[in-house]
Formats: C-alpha cells, sequence, structure tokens
C-alpha cells in the first residue's frame, strides 16, 4: 500500500503575509488528513516555510535546483543550500522549467541525481504537451524523460525519489486528464520501471503523483485510480480551503 502525498506548488507567487496566513490555515486544517503534505515555495521563503511548519507533519521543498554544487554560479541555488534549509523535496524538470527555460532530459537527470546524492527526494516531472499527445506520442515521450534519468542513476534511484505525470496541455489550463487518461500513463510509468533490471520492487513502490489542473472537484476521482498515489497541486495550493480540500480527498 502506497502513502499517498499532496504537494502544493506554488510557482512565483507569495508573499511574507500571505504565506503566513496560508500556512496557518493549513496547519490548522491538517488534523485529520491521512496523506503526506508538502508545499514547495519560492526560495526566498524557505526559510519562514521552515519556521511556520515547525514541530508540523507539513513538509516542504524547493520548486528548482543547480546541478552545480557551489562557486560561481550567479542566481543560482545548490542541493546543500536546500538540505541546510532541512527541505524534503525538490522538483526537477516541472514542464514550466523545460519549456520557458529550455531544461533538457539530461540537465533534469543530472539535477535529479544531485539532489538525491544530497539528501534531498527529488520529484521527478515528466509529462507530454498536446501535440504530442495528439500524434500518439505520449508513452514515447515519458520514457525519454524517464530514460534520462534511469541512464544516469539506474531504476534503484527511484526508491527514493517521486514522479509527478503531469501533461502539460494539462497545467493551468483548467483542463485536467480525465481519471482514465491519467491513469493509463501511471501505469505506463510504473511498467516501464518494472521492465528495468531489478525493477520490479520498485515500480510498486515509488509514489506517482498527478499534476495539472487538479481542484477539489476533480481530486477524488484522480485519488480513487489504483495507480495515481496523489496530486502536485498548482493554482489550487494557493488557497488553503481548496488545498486542504484536496488533501481530504487523498486517503
Ligand atoms: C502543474 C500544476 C502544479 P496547476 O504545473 O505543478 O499546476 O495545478 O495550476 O495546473
Amino acid at each position: 500500500m502506497r502513502q499517498k502525498l499532496v504537494a502544493g506548488n506554488w510557482k512565483m507567487n507569495g508573499s511574507m503575509q500571505a504565506n503566513q496566513q496560508l500556512l496557518e490555515n493549513l496547519k490548522q486544517g491538517v488534523t485529520h488528513i491521512q496523506a503526506e503534505i508538502a508545499v514547495c515555495p519560492p526560495f526566498p521563503y524557505l526559510l519562514q516555510v521552515k519556521e511556520l511548519l515547525k514541530n508540523t507533519a507539513i513538509r516542504y521543498g524547493a520548486q528548482n535546483v543547480s546541478h552545480e554544487s557551489d562557486g560561481a554560479f550567479t542566481g543560482e541555488v545548490s542541493a546543500a543550500m536546500l538540505v541546510d534549509l532541512a527541505c524534503t523535496y525538490v522538483l526537477v524538470g516541472h514542464s514550466e522549467r523545460r519549456t520557458l527555460y529550455a531544461e533538457t532530459d539530461e540537465g533534469v537527470a543530472e539535477k535529479f541525481v544531485v539532489a538525491q546524492r544530497a539528501g534531498l527526494i527529488p520529484i521527478l516531472c515528466v509529462g507530454e504537451s498536446l501535440t504530442e499527445r495528439e500524434s500518439g506520442d505520449t508513452e514515447k515521450v515519458v520514457e525519454r524523460q524517464l530514460n534520462a534519468v534511469l541512464t544516469v542513476a539506474g531504476v534503484g534511484a527511484f526508491s527514493k525519489s517521486v514522479i509527478a505525470y503531469e501533461p502539460v496541455w494539462a497545467i493551468g489550463t483548467g483542463k485536467t486528464a480525465s481519471a482514465e487518461q491519467a491513469q493509463a500513463v501511471h501505469t505506463f510509468i510504473r511498467q516501464h520501471l518494472a521492465k528495468q533490471p531489478q525493477g520490479t520492487a520498485v515500480a510498486q513502490t515509488v509514489q506517482i503523483l498527478y499534476g495539472g489542473s487538479v481542484k477539489a472537484n476533480n481530486a477524488t476521482e484522480l485519488f480513487a485510480m489504483p495507480d495515481i498515489d496523489g496530486g502536485l497541486i498548482g493554482g489550487a495550493s494557493l488557497k488553503a480551503d481548496d488545498f486542504l480540500a484536496i488533501c481530504q480527498a487523498a486517503h
């Protein structure tokens, strides 16, 4: 039985005041929630989030990490710094990073390895664009994105990571993949991992989240699917009531 995880990706949103309000409301609301819960604020707020979430079960992580360890890399943030701030998770390869900041499969794989080596749990985001889905290439694209990590880290690395399937056409668009569409890709991901030498056990235990316009009104159906282990939530993670309703649906 895999534990469900609901992670909020705040993207480039928030302020000291808004974060405090949001986290205070979350802290009050999470008492009866069974799923693991995490939030991923922008870098400048990690320390604030660390303080506010002290002695709670809510974990937190970053939205990106440098593949470099330290040195003259202006504007970058290292995995060691995230560990220093007691982050549990870090998103790698979110589609916004891949499309807007030209991150490649190989670059994402490098970040995955660096993050994991430092002791963080990478949440590897994969997913196809609308054109790729329409041309029947969904599995090919997801397989290619997974293979980049498998090549450098091996299937064993997935035992200490999370995968988030996020179809690009469903991100922030209000269009959600149907529960069946998402389930089909999640099954494919598990099967692909299971096909690797010594991949069977990892394929069964790795948490695979769905992301892309998850809302309180579609979360129950999505999370009821056998291979969907929770969600990576963008827009709906910015309002405590919406996020809590989604967390409630994950049990
Ligand atoms: C996908 C998701 C969070 P949203 O990016 O990672 O965002 O829920 O706003 O579609």
